[in-house]
């Protein structure tokens, strides 16, 4: 079979497993991107994520990562859910509405590298996501898998904004289809995103502050907040944000998720993580957390910051501040 037929097998056989699009590309240098990451690091804009200031050898040469790399396969898949959570419920991220999907995708590249490997002898492979420090989102621009928002986001128009991004990286050469111009910027003069970011984390076009994020401040921040002093408004987010994303036009684009582990789930007591209200968040035990959350992204942040972040939350909608916080970048 010649590499632009097994390309098409390779298509056929993401779709079967539930990926939205892929692409692939040579494994090249990507001193540019790591220029964009290190003026954002100079500035602190990466918060506490001391890990983006390390591997940086990596991120300039992705090859690194396994001996022999020739290819990079990117691929999408979308997350995005039939129902959204009801209002006024303690605001869950809409990726985070099901399993994690660090455990859900990664099986899926596994399974899809096994398609090369019984292509072609000798083959080597690496599956990533959300796990090497690499530049996913740049990595999916250059293999034609959509184009960098104002938001930050990886927008793809015809699969959206909600989108997770995997990769598997091998030694064998594959076909390198031309992606010619699909990376071209689609926002125009439209700015929703920065204009609907409560906390103003978008500070310019393309240009996200961490510190400021609510995505950062509720899952990745382990500080406890405490919520009669610091004043910023969460809009009702108690895990990740999805608000920049929903304010965009792009975002109606996407057919709801096919995967099965991305919908909405349910608790042992029957409860839907989604439905919950905060007076049965405040019910559950350390215990009960680990059974029932260990494979949900929820997990990752732990219920002594989840429920801090409840609180937080509840004391900003209640004004129930002392108005004295200070806003902390
Ligand atoms: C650190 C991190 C975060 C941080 C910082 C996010 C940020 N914008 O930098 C925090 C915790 C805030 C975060 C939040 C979220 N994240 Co996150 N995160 C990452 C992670 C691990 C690294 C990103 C990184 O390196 N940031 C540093 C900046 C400099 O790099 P970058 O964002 O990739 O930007 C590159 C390009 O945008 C380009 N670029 C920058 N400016 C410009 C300007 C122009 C004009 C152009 C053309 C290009 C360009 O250069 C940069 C370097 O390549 C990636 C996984 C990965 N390994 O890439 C996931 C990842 C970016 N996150 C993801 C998700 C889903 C989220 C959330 C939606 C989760 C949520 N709902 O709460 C939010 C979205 C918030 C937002 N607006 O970005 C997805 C994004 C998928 C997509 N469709 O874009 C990723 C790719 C994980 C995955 N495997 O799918 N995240």
């Amino acid at each position: 079979m010649d590499r632009k037929d097994f390309h098409m097998l390779l298509e056929e056989r993401a779709g079967e497993l539930g990926f939205a699009q892929l692409g692939v590309v040579r494994a090249e240098d990507m001193s540019t991107d790591l220029g964009v990451l290190e003026d954002s690091i100079s500035k602190g804009y990466h918060a506490a994520m001391t890990y983006l200031e390390r591997n940086h050898h990596i991120r300039k040469e992705p090859a690194l990562l396994l001996e022999g790399t020739k290819s990079i396969v990117v691929t999408i898949t979308s997350y995005k859910p039939a129902d959204r959570q009801p209002a006024g419920k303690p605001g869950i991220a809409s990726y985070a509405y099901g399993l994690d999907y660090h455990i859900v995708l990664k099986k899926r590249l596994n399974d899809l590298a096994s398609l090369i490997c019984d292509h072609h002898s000798g083959t080597t492979f690496r599956v990533f996501t959300d796990s090497a420090p690499i530049f996913e989102r740049s990595l999916a621009v250059k293999a034609g898998l959509g184009f960098i928002g104002k938001n930050t986001f990886l927008i793809n128009p015809h699969h959206g904004l909600h989108t997770l991004i995997g990769v598997i990286i091998t030694n064998q050469e594959l076909y390198y289809p031309d992606y010619g111009k699909k990376g071209k910027n689609l926002c125009g003069s439209c700015t929703r995103c920065l204009d609907a970011c409560p906390s103003k984390a978008l500070r310019d076009p393309f240009v996200m502050d961490a510190r400021r994020c609510i995505s950062y401040q509720t899952i990745e921040d382990n500080r406890l907040y405490d919520p009669a002093k610091d004043y910023h408004t969460r809009s009702g987010m108690v895990f990740g944000c999805d608000i920049c994303m929903d304010a965009c036009p792009w975002s109606r684009k996407g057919d709801v998720t096919p995967i099965e582990e991305f919908r909405h789930l349910r608790l042992s007591d029957g409860m839907l993580v989604t439905h919950m209200d905060r007076a049965q968040w405040k019910k559950i035990d350390s215990h009960f957390f680990k059974q029932e959350f260990k494979n949900s992204p929820l997990f990752r942040p732990g219920l002594e910051k989840l429920i801090n972040n409840i609180d937080y939350e509840l004391a900003n909608q209640s004004g129930n501040r002392s108005a004295q916080g200070e806003d902390p970048v």
